[in-house]
């Protein structure tokens, strides 16, 4: 097993200025002793001896130079070696090959895959995006998916929040950069620029170039697929994400102490305003449960800024029945202990008999990460309207602020439609994960399917890119819980398999959304 490539700011500085001097790009003179061996042949072409052995005469004639050499078999065994893919281990400790091994040894010694993605030079996303030097959000995985260049692209593309283009960003902090230069960086790392000269993504495209996996049919695959909408995710597996936190001012206290003497306020243009502490809401209201999901509105293709839950809480139906806001009230805003705070429309929108103020998940105190004492929770809104660790809640009327239709997702540049909405992703095991003894047994791979406030109207599954595909009606969807899915398969043989997720929503019209990508799941059966 290979030890990862791991860059972490700072700690390269010294090797770095060795590897430069060796890495200095190349000057594009023409080196005069070549130039001198430099001959045009019979046929007018340019080269040093092309199609001629050294010593004059066809490489063909002097073929017995040639019989010492590598024979095509020897070539393919040393190619097997020379190029395997490398495996690695992620934090859960799966043990992963993001490069599908082929014979030829095509994807490393071609297409130089190893080398090429974000994946191949970081860790994990969550690790670059702590090193950089500037201040950025803070994320955490519950599910083993790794976090890829959609979810960057999710905020920094379209997203509507004021952040900086990913292309400004990006190339800033890797084009001549030391580091990059000292690991042999190129436009190729992160790019494939296609035979129209198109940029694109390496991370996207290159499910489409290895070479390697094994296509099946459906009718050949015979997956057996299933889905509920009550799995529920374990405290350790839900995801964290703060946009406003230092990791030093982390809320890492659970004292119940807290939610006796953490107060909420309740205002604005109410008849009844109300201040309370979280013990004192509970004693008032009493606490409803309910199985909700939970969806980041960034999250990416594939990936698992998703959990669902088993909340519980104060009703915020309860609430509005007490404090009564004015007939003419739109919109609530929310504040919390950290500043991040969110304006929701109110009513249109948002059902408030689904609306809790948290205190409990899965039976358990809420977690620090979760918010605790008290986190605002609105279905059928992607997480960013949950609101952590929730100090006060005002109606308001701004027109301003007024409904705009359902959750907005950030548009994919590429697609031009919405990133993640409707979304899957396998939960169970990373992508390009290593099976071992698998070959010929059953095995379940496992996930989501969501679309925020859109029911899911079917799953599809291909196992050959895309040509056929297995399918799963989901009827009589719930958009407040996520869809969980399971697909059995039995691989017949060792080898690389690509399992392809196609979602599909029911709009608002009526009219189906299918996901702007579709979920590429690669996995390796030894
Ligand atoms: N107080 C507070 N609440 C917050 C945030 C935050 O930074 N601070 N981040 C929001 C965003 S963008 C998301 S995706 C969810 C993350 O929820 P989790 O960390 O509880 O899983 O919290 C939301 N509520
Ligand atoms: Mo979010």
């Amino acid at each position: 097993m290979h030890v990862k490539k791991k860059l972490i700011a700072g700690v390269m500085c010294l090797a770095v200025v060795g590897l430069m001097a060796a890495c200095a790009p190349q000057e594009l003179t023409t080196n005069p002793a070549k130039q001198s061996e430099i001959a045009t042949d019979e046929f007018g072409r340019i080269g040093n001896n092309i199609g001629y052995a050294e010593d004059g005469g066809t490489y063909l004639e002097n073929y017995a130079q040639y019989a010492d050499k590598l024979t095509y078999a020897d070539k393919v065994a040393k190619n097997a070696e020379q190029n395997a893919p490398e495996q690695y281990t992620d934090q859960f400790g799966f043990t992963y090959q993001p490069v599908p091994s082929d014979p030829k040894g095509w994807n490393n010694s071609y297409l130089d895959a190893d080398n090429r993605g974000c994946l191949s030079c970081h860790d994990s996303i969550e690790d670059a995006v702590m090193s950089l030097d500037t201040k950025h959000n803070a994320y955490a995985m519950g599910y083993p998916t790794q976090l890829t260049i959609a979810n960057c692209l999710g905020c920094h593309r379209n997203a509507g929040f004021g952040n900086t283009q990913l292309v400004e960003t990006l190339h800033g902090i890797h084009n001549g950069k030391s580091q990059f230069t000292a690991m042999n960086g190129s436009c190729d790392s992160c790019h494939y620029i296609d035979s129209n000269a198109k940029f694109n993504l390496w991370d996207y495209a290159k499910y489409d170039l290895y070479k390697g996996i094994t296509n099946v049919k459906a009718a050949d695959a015979k997956l057996n697929v299933s889905y509920d909408q009550d799995t529920i995710s374990n405290n350790d597996q839900l995801f964290f994400e703060s946009l406003n936190n230092e990791p030093s001012e982390w809320r890492t206290e659970t004292d119940p102490a807290v939610a006796d003497s953490w107060v909420l306020s309740i205002g604005g243009e109410v008849e009844n305003p109300l201040e309370m502490t979280v013990t004192e809401l509970v004693e008032k209201f009493g606490t409803k449960s309910s199985i909700q999901k939970q969806s980041c509105i960034e999250n990416a293709t594939g990936n698992a800024w998703i959990y669902q839950a088993e909340l519980t809480g104060v009703s915020m139906k309860d609430v509005i029945d007490y404090v009564k806001p004015a007939a003419s009230v739109t919109s609530l805003k929310a504040t919390s202990e950290d500043g991040y705070n969110m304006v929701a429309p109110a009513f249109t929108d948002v059902n408030y008999e689904d609306c809790l103020l948290v205190t409990e998940i899965n039976g358990q105190p809420l977690p620090a990460s979760q918010g605790y004492p008290l986190t605002l929770a609105v279905p059928r809104n992607s997480a960013a309207a949950y609101i952590k660790t929730l100090t006060s809640l005002n109606f308001v009327t701004d027109p301003k602020f007024e409904a705009k239709g359902g959750v907005g997702s950030p548009v994919d540049p590429d697609t031009k439609s919405m990133q993640g909405k409707p979304n899957s992703a396998v939960l169970n095991f990373p992508d390009g994960v290593v099976l071992d003894g698998q070959a010929g047994k059953e095995l379940t791979l496992e996930g989501f399917a969501d679309a925020y406030d859109e029911p899911i109207k079917k799953i599809e599954y291909s196992l050959d890119h895309g040509k056929t595909w297995t399918t799963l009606e989901t009827p009589s969807n719930d958009p407040t819980r996520w869809t969980y899915w399971r697909v059995k398969y039995t691989p017949g043989e060792a080898g690389a398999y690509l399992l392809k997720v196609r979602t599909t929503s029911t709009q608002p019209d009526g009219s189906d959304r299918i996901c702007s990508r579709d979920t590429n799941f690669l996995f390796n059966v030894k």
